[in-house]
This record gives C-alpha cells, sequence and structure tokens, in this order.
C-alpha cells in the first residue's frame, strides 16, 4: 500500500500524548456515563414502560438528577474538545488497520466521536432554546446517546488497559520536559480543558442553584425571571390559551372510566374546596429550576370526591388545543401525594396566566414537562 502524504508522525507536537489523553478520557468517561444515566432516568420518567413507576418522593429528586444531566453534559464540552484535539493525529494512524482489534476500536469512534459531538450539541442548543434542525429532539438525543455509549463501551474495553497503567504510572523521568517546546504545554492544556469545564458549569449552574445565581450569566433561565418571580418556559399567547383560560365559563372536569360521580367545577367551586399549601420546585428538563409556594386542591380531594377507586392513575389535559406539553399523566404515587395539587394561587396571589391560569399541576418530584398549565380535565383511569 502506499504511504499516503498526511499520517500520525506528521504531528510531532507533545501535547497530542497518551497522558493527556488518557486523563481526558477518565474524565469524559465519569461525565459521560454520569449524563448517559441521568438523562435515561429523565426518559423513562417521561416516557414509563409498565414496570416503570417514578416515586413522589423525595420531592426535589428530579432536580438534582437534571441538574446532574446538564452540568455533566455542559462539563463534557470543553473536555471532548481538548481530547480529540490530543488524539485527532491517531486517526491518521497507518497502517489504517492492523488487526481485528485493532480494527473494533477504530470504527467503534465513529459512533462515539459522531454520537458525543451530536448528543452535546444538541443538548447545548436545547437549554439555549435554538432549534436549528428540523427533527423530533427528545427522541433523537436519546437514540443516539445508545449509539454514542455503545461506542464509548467498546472504547473503554480497548484502551482501559493502556490509559490504566498510563495514570498509575508517574511520569517517567526521561520523559521530555513541557518547557522543551514553544507554545502551550501539556499541562497547560489540561489546565485550560478542566478550567473551562469547572466555569462553563459553575455559570451554568446559576440557573438552578440559588446561591450561584449571580455568577449563572450563561443560563438561560434563572431562578428569579419571569412573572411572579418565576421563569416560563411556554406563555399563554404562545400556547393559544388566552381566550379559553380567560373565560368565565370555564370548568374544570374530573371523568373516565375510573369514576363514579363525574365533577364539573367553576373556579369558585374550586377555591370552595380545603386549599392547601406545598412549596415545591419546577424543575425543567432543561436543567433550570426554581422553588416557589404553591395553593390550591389537592387532586386526591378530587379524585375522592369523584368516587375513584385508591391507586387511580390520572391523565391531565390542558385547554392548550396542540403541543406535545398539552397533558401529562399522574401515576398512582403522584396522584395519591398530599403535595399534588391544582394550584390556583402562586405565592399567595392568583396564577398569571403565564404560569397556568387559572388552574395549573404541581406535584413533587416531576420533571417541568410534566406540570401541565391551564388544566380542564382530568381523566382516571
Ligand atoms: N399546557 C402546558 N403546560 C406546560 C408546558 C406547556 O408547553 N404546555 N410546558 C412545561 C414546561 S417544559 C415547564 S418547564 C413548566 C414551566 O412552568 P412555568 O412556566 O410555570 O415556570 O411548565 C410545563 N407546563
Ligand atoms: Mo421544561
Amino acid at each position: 500500500m502506499p504511504r499516503p502524504p498526511v499520517t500520525s508522525e506528521t504531528f510531532a507536537s507533545p501535547l497530542h500524548d497518551r497522558r493527556a489523553a488518557a486523563w481526558l478520557g477518565l474524565s469524559l468517561g465519569i461525565a459521560f456515563t454520569t449524563c448517559f444515566l441521568t438523562g435515561l432516568l429523565s426518559h423513562l420518567i417521561q416516557y414509563p414502560p409498565g414496570w416503570f413507576a417514578w416515586p413522589a418522593r423525595p420531592a426535589g429528586l428530579y432536580r438534582i438528577t437534571q441538574g446532574l444531566h446538564v452540568a455533566t453534559g455542559i462539563a463534557a464540552v470543553p473536555l471532548l474538545l481538548a481530547k480529540l484535539w490530543v488524539v485527532y493525529p491517531s486517526f491518521w494512524s497507518w497502517p489504517p488497520l492492523r488487526t481485528v482489534t485493532h480494527a473494533v476500536e477504530r470504527i467503534s469512534l465513529v459512533p462515539l466521536v459522531g454520537g458525543s459531538l451530536f448528543t452535546l450539541f444538541s443538548g447545548v442548543a436545547n437549554i439555549a432554546r435554538w432549534y436549528p434542525w428540523h427533527f423530533n429532539f427528545p427522541a433523537t438525543h436519546y437514540w443516539v446517546a445508545w449509539i454514542t455509549i455503545g461506542g464509548l463501551v467498546a472504547h473503554i474495553g480497548a484502551k482501559l488497559p493502556v490509559s490504566a497503567e498510563v495514570i498509575r504510572r508517574r511520569r517517567p523521568a526521561d520523559a521530555p520536559a513541557d518547557v522543551e517546546h514553544a507554545g502551550l504545554s501539556r499541562r497547560g492544556l489540561l489546565g485550560a480543558a478542566f478550567a473551562a469545564s469547572g466555569l462553563l458549569t459553575l455559570v451554568t449552574l446559576g440557573q438552578t442553584l440559588r446561591p450561584l445565581d449571580r455568577l449563572g450569566f450563561l443560563a438561560p433561565r434563572r431562578p428569579k425571571n419571569g412573572p411572579q418571580g418565576l421563569p416560563v418556559n411556554k406563555t399563554a399567547t404562545g400556547a393559544k390559551v388566552v381566550d379559553a383560560a380567560n373565560d368565565p365559563e370555564f370548568r374544570l372536569t374530573v371523568k373516565g372510566r375510573g369514576v363514579t360521580r363525574p365533577l364539573s367545577l367553576t373556579l369558585a367551586d374550586l377555591r370552595a374546596m380545603p386549599q392547601h399549601e406545598a412549596v415545591l420546585p419546577i424543575a425543567c428538563v432543561e436543567g433550570w429550576s426554581s422553588t416557589a409556594t404553591w395553593s390550591g386542591v389537592r387532586v386526591r380531594d378530587l379524585l375522592e370526591l369523584a368516587g375513584a377507586k385508591k391507586g387511580s392513575t390520572v391523565r391531565v389535559e390542558s385547554l392548550q388545543p396542540r403541543g406535545a406539553y398539552r397533558a401529562s399523566t399522574l401515576n398512582e404515587h403522584h396522584a395519591a401525594d398530599v403535595d399534588t395539587l391544582l394550584a390556583l394561587d402562586l405565592f399567595g396571589e392568583p396564577l398569571h396566566i403565564d404560569h397556568g391560569f387559572p388552574v395549573r399541576l404541581i406535584g413533587p418530584n416531576r420533571p417541568g414537562v410534566l406540570q401541565t398549565k391551564w388544566v380542564t380535565r382530568l381523566v382516571v383511569k
């Protein structure tokens, strides 16, 4: 085979070295695994298979797991870029495929590198609410994550012995000292990658950690921006519910196979029922979260009034005519929880229309997308 003009030996920088690759690889492995597992959990909660029922307690658990998902994804961006820069000479290694193991290892780089770039880019774009694509984000992000993790498992299998050896060993005495080379040293590169990673994470975490709020200048949602001191993702105008929400004929109905006494209640009827207060966060899948004091009617009280059986699940439907988030389901734990409310008030005042006036669902330990606004119907299964 003729030798190509560019091979791995063309790149002689000491930065492209195995120690840097191993340390970056270890950090990326931890970040990706955490990001994948928390993402998988979020997917299970939103599209639960029969064997899975996400508990209602602890109330703030999803806020933590999803905060971790977004934080580890963001932290991985500078690490991945540094890692690709460190290892790109080996993409030109010659001959391209030496043995079967070498072939498997190299082919697994296609899903690994392609998948990593795709999931990180689409995730960050989603947080920034920028959708430069036409595919369904959650489904594509989810499936590409599996492909990426497949590539990662193969890659770790291939590289673990070498990397573990490199990391365990101290720097050999005869290794070329960094200072001999002009430009960025290997330590400098590693330091810069880790610093960028930490800083990016810190300035984005302001969207979920109140003490970091003032640092959160990269966070698109801040805990206190928005009407009634709470961020809004979908406005009433955007959801096309303004007229229906302000209609004096508004009714909340409770119906379905699981109900013996169907209900149709006015806003005044709801206000006349026992009111309960709960301090609960909105924890958006995009990573921002914010705690608020809500009050309204317990879903379990309504179910009891309607004669629903214990352990019922409930579909909560919005006035919103269209859209993926116009309805959500309460599993038996969420439907029965004392803090799962159809809220009428936020911080002691009637809900702002962008927060779901006249009635919204709020419950413990639920992703923001499942806290349905402008609720008009409960369908008991
Ligand atoms: N009907 C309806 N409810 C909805 C949504 C929606 O698009 N339509 N968006 C959800 C999302 S993604 C989040 S994070 C929360 C945001 O609640 P907030 O606007 O009151 O802060 O509402 C949820 N409820
Ligand atoms: Mo959300």
